[in-house]
């Protein structure tokens, strides 16, 4: 039955691993041709595979895997799944329900551990009930805003057969909406008589990059987008200006929205990352689209809200806007002031002093060179995460993924493993910082296992820098977040990766070259880049700034005056 109805549902890939609770449905999609069951190393990385597989294909991610000790250790990429809005079926075992025994293996309330972290969670308890459940999971996984939804099979509905009646084939439901004409139009009417209109776009809108592209173009409006939805607005459109606005954004974001009067906010719910810890301050006229109403007013309050799938309303949009007039023209040439202050942004890098280290700009802009179109850059989270935000131009929809307002290290190894599995004809490259690597490393050895050519950057600088970082001024000390130096050559040689080592910007050309070429291959490669943090992001710049100035005179002094003693004292 699960095997009948994953299969329905299209899934092709399961992660996880087995247990004495669910080899029964291992050895079902064992013998499924649609289905191919993947054995990772931890289930946090199956879980972040599945996060990752549901980014990057039209396909939903799911895990399979044993209750208790296999859920909590996927929570972390379910709970990513779950903030981040991306659509998971996690799919357990479970105890015996025919039993009148208790302290059973694995006997814990997994629908209570899951409960903040999931849509849904079902436990069948019929054979009857197993086709149904899933099916129901699917569609509330992916209906709306998408999340994980959880399904337990107990054991004893593996173990022992059951009559039921022939199941149901999966019928796709359409999650077609009405739309709100009265509130599109309006909206259009703002955004026409707008002086400065500025769109902001978040992951949301990564299926609607066409129709985002009409409206900036018609408005003559500049674009800037959330963390998550780097790649929702391709970054070599002249009207692109980066991740945010405001003072923790790129110099061209900040000046393009500098004197926005209007603001379009495509399917962002202005969490923290996206707007530097809240520093942004949109437009009052704040025209915000989104599938869940519950976001519009959370953190900034709208003047006009439309509830709705991204692409349908913009659609609907831009057919508003063109029967208001001509198209708005760039005659306070936006885009040469864009294209300057990029520039301006790259400039600064490259004047900073890297010593023999790898100077991140450089390294980015190699990348860049040498990288396909359609490549899918992974970043896992910390300093790296800004740096590739704000040097690293991703060209095209669903290019770029990295764990965010769940915001869980280890996220990316995994993930550029599945991706790369999921899109074989693509480049995938993980932006991945050492101690993040250091979490999920071993999921590399599921990459040898499957073939699949991905490339490991690993950027190490022998700290957890976005936090030592912001441990530098306020403690004059970095406790715990200095690495012990890991030598990454030996976890290449443990899990059957090729190694390259990039020791300085001289390196970066055929350091780069020789990895892409492994991974053409199918060979994943694993690349030591000895980066250079010595520079601050935009990012940790801003939200430093940001979070001082929002505190109260006495707790401003308090820190300053710590600060101050303990460049004193030492
Ligand atoms: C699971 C988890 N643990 C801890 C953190 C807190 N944290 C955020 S960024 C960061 C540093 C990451 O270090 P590294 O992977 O080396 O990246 P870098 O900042 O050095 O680029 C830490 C510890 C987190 N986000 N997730
Ligand atoms: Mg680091």
């Amino acid at each position: 039955m699960v095997r009948y109805a994953l299969e329905q549902i299209g899934v092709k890939y399961t992660f996880g691993i087995p247990g004495v609770h669910n080899t029964e449905i291992y050895d079902e999609l064992n013998k499924s041709e649609l289905i191919r069951p993947i054995l990772v190393t931890h289930e946090a990385g199956a879980a972040f595979m599945a996060e990752a597989l549901s980014r990057t294909s039209d396909n939903i991610g799911t895990i399979l895997i044993v209750p208790a000790a296999g859920v909590t250790h996927a929570a972390s990429g379910i709970g990513e799944a779950f903030l981040d809005g991306i659509p998971m079926l996690v799919i357990s075992g479970g105890i015996r329900t025919d039993s009148d025994k208790t302290y059973q293996l694995h006997e814990v309330d997994q629908h209570a551990l899951l409960a903040p972290i999931t849509k849904k969670t079902y436990k069948v308890e019929t054979h009857e009930q197993i086709v149904p459940a899933i099916f129901e999971a699917f569609k509330i996984a992916t209906e709306g805003e998408p999340g994980p939804v959880f399904v337990e099979v107990p054991v004893n509905l593996q173990l022992f057969p059951g009559e039921i009646p022939e199941p149901e084939p999966h019928v796709r439901e359409s999650q077609e909406t009405e739309l709100d004409h009265a509130a599109i139009q309006h909206a259009a009417e703002k955004l026409y008589a707008a002086d400065k209109p500025g769109l902001f776009v978040g992951w949301g809108a990564v299926d609607a990059s066409e129709e985002t592209i009409r409206i900036a173009e018609f408005l003559n409006a500049p674009v800037a987008t959330t963390l998550q939805g780097l790649s929702a607005f391709p970054a070599n459109h002249p009207l692109h200006t980066g991740m945010s606005f405001g003072k923790a954004s790129v110099p061209a974001s900040e000046n393009a929205f500098k004197h926005c009067d209007c603001m379009l906010a495509v399917a962002t719910r202005f969490a923290e990352i996206a707007t530097g810890s809240y520093g942004v301050k949109p437009p009052q006229e704040l025209i915000h689209i989104d599938i869940n109403k519950n976001v519009f007013n959370a953190n900034y309050p709208a003047t006009v809200t439309i509830e709705g799938d991204s692409r349908a309303v913009l659609k609907a949009l831009y057919k508003a806007l063109v029967a208001l007039g001509d198209p708005k023209n760039d005659k306070g040439s936006l885009k040469s002031a864009i294209k300057k202050d990029k520039a301006a942004y790259y400039d600064e890098w490259f004047k900073h002093d890297s010593k023999d280290r790898v100077n991140p700009a450089r390294f980015f802009v190699e990348l860049r060179k040498q990288l396909d179109d359609d490549a899918i850059v992974v970043a896992d989270d910390g300093n790296h995460t800004f740096l590739t935000a704000e040097l690293m131009p991703i060209h095209s929809a669903r290019g770029f993924i990295s764990p965010t307002d769940f915001n869980c290290m280890g996220y990316a190894t995994p993930a550029v493993t599945a991706a790369k599995l999921v899109n074989p004809d693509k480049q995938v490259v993980g932006i991945i910082g050492d101690g993040a690597f250091l979490m999920t490393c071993m999921e590399t050895l599921t990459a040898s296992s499957l073939e699949t050519g991905g490339v490991y950057f690993i950027f190490n600088d022998g700290e957890l820098s976005q936090i030592s970082q912001a441990q530098e001024i306020p403690y004059n000390r970095k406790t715990c977040s200095v690495l012990h130096e890991a030598k990454f050559r030996g976890v290449a040689e443990a899990t059957g990766c090729e190694f390259i080592s990039i020791e300085g910007d001289a390196a970066c050309e055929e350091g780069i070259q020789k990895a892409l070429a492994f991974a053409a291959q199918n060979k994943p490669v694993i690349v030591d880049v000895k980066i250079d943090y010595s520079k601050r992001t935009r990012f940790t710049k801003g939200i430093v700034k940001t979070n001082l100035e929002r505190f109260t005179i006495g707790n401003k002094a308090r820190f300053v005056g710590r600060a101050l003693l303990r460049k004193v004292t030492g």
